[in-house]
């Protein structure tokens, strides 16, 4: 039973991967990655990195922002 809910999870994992990473950031929940969220998961995140990832401007990193820079091997998936 245990190892059957296990394997369902895994499965929404991987059918759902673009939601995993903002959610390993994004620590006050509003499901996007400010600068000081993304400079404490990753070392040495400059201002300027984080300009050229937030594509549309708004001044955070939309789920849709994270995945496009790690698929395009910017950004280093955390996941990994
Ligand atoms: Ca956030
Ligand atoms: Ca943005």
């Amino acid at each position: 039973m245990r190892r059957v809910a296990f394997g369902a999870l895994l499965a929404a994992f991987a059918a759902l991967p673009a939601l995993a990473e903002v959610e390993m950031i994004d620590t006050d929940g509003d499901s996007m990655a400010s600068f000081d969220e993304m400079a404490t998961v990753y070392e040495g995140f400059t201002e300027e990195q984080f300009g050229a990832l937030d594509t549309d401007g708004d001044g955070l990193l939309s789920d849709e922002e994270l995945v496009a820079a790690m698929d395009a091997g910017t950004l280093e998936s955390i996941g990994d």
